[in-house]
């Protein structure tokens, strides 16, 4: 079932450290897990749940792997831990988080994993980025467009602060350019 033409959009969160270097370096590790097709906007976003924390920057990104949703999940965890992130607060502040967004026309509810992620509908700071670079995404159980939200459309809380080079399409094993997006202010 899981063959090479498998489409992930994989949320990255950070809010702590270098938060546009460390999603550069994400994506160069995401790309030796398949192929990146597009990465989304840069959005600087409100803390949204937890304790007081520095605002996040979100991005989300499609990549195209053989991998299962399991195998990917461990892969993006091992990467994760690359970044330093430690897990102790839920929702709490992170150097990076990232997040199996959505897999085209497949939904998965297992202990520890469900996609698309739980939350995804209720948090504009997901919905956003993913649909930058999969406009037509559907829920894959009931087939409706997540563009079709209100949420798709409410920026409350984010600012863009950075557009995709075109240049950001890099394929596996590929260096990433160096610069993934381009400050907007
Ligand atoms: N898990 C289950 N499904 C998935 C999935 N589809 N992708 C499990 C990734 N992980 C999944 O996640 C806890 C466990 O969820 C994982 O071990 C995995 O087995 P975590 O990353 O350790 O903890 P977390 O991120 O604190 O929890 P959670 O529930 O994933 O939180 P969210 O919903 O990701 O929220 N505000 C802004 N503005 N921007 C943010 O990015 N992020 C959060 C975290 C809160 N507020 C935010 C942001
Ligand atoms: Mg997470």
């Amino acid at each position: 079932m899981f063959t090479a033409g498998n489409r992930y959009v994989i949320g990255l969160g950070a809010n702590l450290g270098d938060r546009a270097a460390t999603f550069e370096s994400a994506l160069s590790a995401m790309a030796r897990l398949g192929y990146i097709q597009a990465v989304s906007r840069l959005f600087e976003t409100a803390p949204v749940g937890g304790p007081v924390q520095p605002d996040y920057y979100n991005a989300a990104a499609s990549l195209q792997t053989s991998f299962s949703p399991r195998e990917l999940l461990k892969r993006l965890l091992g990467i994760e831990q690359k970044h330093g992130r430690i897990r102790n607060e839920r929702w709490g502040p992170r150097l990076l988080d990232l997040d199996i967004l959505w897999l085209e026309g497949i939904a998965v509810d297992e202990p520890g994993l469900r996609v698309p992620h739980a939350r995804l509908e209720e948090r504009n700071f997901a919905l956003i980025p993913l649909l930058d670079i999969a406009p037509g995404a559907q829920d894959p159980i009931s087939g409706k467009a997540y563009r079709d939200q209100p949420i798709a459309r409410d920026m409350a809380g984010m600012r863009v602060c950075g557009l995709p080079s075109p240049l950001a399409n890099f394929a596996a094993g590929e260096r990433p350019p160096l610069s993934l997006w381009t400050p907007c202010r």
